[in-house]
């Protein structure tokens, strides 16, 4: 999954791309370079990022996923609000990526079930303005399983099949360093809930934390590590930012397992 943000203040990629032809080309570069979805956003989740309004979200992610979709590119939209996803939906996207798991507005979830659409459900505590001060956990995988659990049972209960649903333990959302990398040495757990899983680490701060300072442009060292473990753990889907470099990487991992 290729990230597309098209927003001013993303964390490692705000402002980049100035046009929806610009993001447009963007995304293209992305799925000539092997992605198999590219994920649209229109609002930074970054902690402490400002709302977004409706309309500001759709006028910045739509053309997009429009443009993108007509070229036959396959989208997936990074969104926690209702309209967005309805407007997304019709304009041709085939996954909703929704950091909140469909919780933060009350709509998500119908116009999730009532659509044909793949979805991915992050954990987050809280939301982007107070999930740092709620990274508390005594066992952060066996919790944030429990959680994710929790999420899958009210989406069946809600007419979302299983096989729709994709899993992600939300590395950098309401976690410490610590609950981030016990969360990647336990990856394997999460196979137990039934649902292919994606892992986002891309360009994020465990990297500095762990490795020293860099700035989000010179992370791809540490994505690729982070990414390899995923494909190590069986992991379905990993969410980054540099599509060529991450497959590279993935080819020769592949290669070498023979
Ligand atoms: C939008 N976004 C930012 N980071 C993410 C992550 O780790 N997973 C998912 N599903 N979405 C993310």
């Amino acid at each position: 999954m290729g990230i597309l943000n098209v927003t001013p203040d993303s964390f490692s990629d705000g402002g980049r791309h100035g046009t929806a032809d610009g993001a447009i080309a963007a995304g293209l570069r992305m799925f000539e370079a092997g992605a198999a979805i590219v994920d649209v956003g229109g609002e930074s989740t970054r902690p402490g990022a400002p709302e977004v309004s409706l309309e500001e979200e759709l006028q910045r992610t739509i053309p997009v996923v429009e443009g993108l979709a007509r070229a036959g590119v396959p989208v997936s939209i990074d969104t926690m609000k209702a309209g967005v996803m309805r407007a997304a939906l019709a304009a041709g996207a085939g996954m909703l990526n929704d950091v909140s798991a469909l919780q933060a507005e009350a709509e998500s979830l119908a116009v999730a079930a009532g659509s044909k659409a793949q979805v991915v459900l992050m954990h987050m505590p809280g939301n982007p303005r107070t999930m740092q001060g709620l990274a508390a956990y005594d066992d952060v995988v066996g919790e944030v399983r429990a959680a994710l659990a929790a999420r899958i049972a009210v989406c069946e209960a809600a007419g979302l099949a299983r096989g729709r649903l994709i899993a992600d333990p939300g590395i950098g959302f309401g976690k410490g360093v610590g609950h981030n990398l016990a969360l990647l040495r336990g990856l394997e757990a999460f196979h137990a809930l039934g649902v292919p899983l994606l892992l986002g680490a891309s360009r994020k701060s465990v990297i500095p934390a762990v490795a020293g300072a860099a700035p989000v442009t010179d992370r791809l060292p540490g994505s690729l590590a982070i990414a390899l473990r995923g494909a190590e753990a069986g992991v379905a889907w990993l969410r980054v930012h540099d599509v060529a470099e991450t497959l590279q990487a993935l080819k020769l991992w592949e290669a070498m397992r023979g």
